[in-house]
């Protein structure tokens, strides 16, 4: 047991700070590259008072704390890389308000992605957000690292639903900032800072969010490519072209490997493929033609299609494609997984690029998500000798960034991609960085060794 362990026992007491074992494991890791850290000591608070009393406490006694959801970052945002304490906040999961009249909820920080989109859904209205972890991942989480996902093409990441929230500084002092109406520009706008900020500046306790009225039930057609370009090629097009779906994804051959299953076969000669998530059932067959039609006249035409009008099939097949990042982990001995985005146009840039750059290394590679919002999901995978990992993820940033792209487009900087971070930003954008962080936080308890 630790002092620190002691301590915080004698503070907040055994129901709220937690001697399981396999808890303080979890706590150890999320879902990135980043090595496990297991922490001094772990707090589970039910109560935002609580989050008070250790945030009081670890300005005292001077310990770091790494705040949590439920570990499904990709950058190792939540790993406690310094020690002292975990402050995991799974427990405060209850919705405290959710109001169709006024489009808004307000949730704690605990409570699942897909437990709003449900709540939500029963009540008639819509929480677009839907990243890949949707039915683990945290809310608390998905605005600390302001998530995306599919959805993100038509109805925007995160932060564009983060009305206001409550939180907690170190040293104890628990305010709100932001506001209820879906409009207000009284003062700075701190909701916006503190979303995506990567649990560095503050500790939330409570999240209202903006709610949208219930679009039409979905589609899901499928457009297989003979070969990749043709499909990152395809977005462009369809884009100039005005179609607008809700999600349009990207899989390369790799990818799609990777995502072949029981409710997923796509032909094995695809090159790559697009999922286009269309609105409203009744009009997906004149949709889905609209399209074909539009990718057959710019001289693009896929090699094949399929529509599933059902649920449960259209279901199955966004199953393998939010399962393709655990699958790939799978099927190779070491795999880095990379998060950028550049401009959409320049989307066939990047795709060529990586295919340099992995056969220039001996590396293979897999690239899938988000192209609607030009953010993929590259990845380098091997069988054999993974050191070549760096270099590969260094050419893949100069390349983005020459591109006029960013480091990451959903999944943060965390630990694993700080390094790079002055490639990126000038040196007066990162002392701006530096002053914000010192503003809020000047002892660097709070998520130290992320982001900066
Ligand atoms: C996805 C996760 C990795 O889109 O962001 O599958
Ligand atoms: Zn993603």
């Amino acid at each position: 047991m630790t002092d620190l362990h002691t301590l915080l026992l004698r503070e907040l007491g055994p129901d709220i700070v937690c001697s399981d074992e396999a808890l303080t494991r979890d706590c150890s890791h999320d879902e990135s590259e980043q090595a496990p850290v297991i922490p001094d000591a772990v707090v589970a608070p039910t109560d935002p008072l609580q989050v008070e009393t250790l945030l009081r406490l670890a300005a005292e006694h001077r310990f770091p704390v790494t705040p949590r959801g439920t570990g499904t970052g990709k950058s190792g945002g939540s790993v406690p890389v310094r020690g002292g304490a975990v402050l995991t906040l799974h427990r405060m999961d209850h919705v405290l308000e959710l109001d169709p009249e006024n489009l808004l909820a307000v949730v704690e920080p605990g409570v699942t992605c897909a437990r709003l989109q449900r709540d939500a859904e029963a009540a008639g209205v819509f929480y677009p957000p839907d990243p890949a972890s949707l039915e683990t991942c945290s809310l608390g989480g998905n605005v600390a690292e302001n998530a995306g996902g599919p959805r993100a093409f038509r109805y925007g990441v995160t932060r564009e639903y983060v009305l206001g929230l409550e939180a907690v500084r170190v040293g104890g002092e628990r305010f709100d900032v932001g506001h209820r109406p879906v409009k207000g520009v009284s003062g700075y706008d701190l909701t916006a800072l503190l979303t995506g900020s990567e649990g560095t500046l503050a500790v939330f306790t409570k999240l209202i969010f903006k709610l949208i009225p219930r679009p039409g039930d979905p589609g899901l057609l499928i457009l297989y490519f003979p070969v990749l370009q043709d499909a990152v090629r395809a977005v462009t097009l369809l884009v100039q072209r005005r179609f607008f779906p809700m999600a349009l994804e990207l899989l390369d051959r790799p990818s799609l490997e990777a995502a072949r299953g029981p409710g997923f076969s796509p032909p094995d000669d695809a090159g790559g493929a697009l999922f286009c998530e269309l609105e409203g059932l009744a009009g997906n067959e004149a949709t889905g033609r609209a399209v074909l039609d539009c990718l057959a006249t710019a001289g693009c035409p896929p090699s094949g299609f399929e529509l599933r009008r059902d649920p449960g099939e259209a279901g199955a097949a966004w199953d393998a494609r939010r399962d393709v990042s655990k699958r790939l982990k799978a099927r190779y001995a070491h795999k880095i997984s990379e998060d950028v985005a550049v401009p959409r146009a320049l989307l066939p840039e990047l795709v060529r690029n990586v295919g340099e750059i992995a056969d220039g290394l001996g590396l293979g590679s897999a690239c899938y998500g988000h192209a609607g919002d030009g953010n993929l999901h590259v990845n380098f995978v091997t069988d054999g000798d993974p050191s070549r990992f760096s270099m590969a993820v260094e050419r893949l940033f100069r390349v983005t960034l020459l591109l006029g792209g960013t480091l990451s487009g959903e999944h943060g900087i965390g630990t694993l991609k700080r390094r790079f971070l002055p490639a990126e930003h000038a040196p007066a954008a990162l002392a701006m960085f530096h002053a914000v962080k010192r503003a809020w936080d000047p002892l660097d308890l709070l998520n130290p060794g992320k982001i900066l």
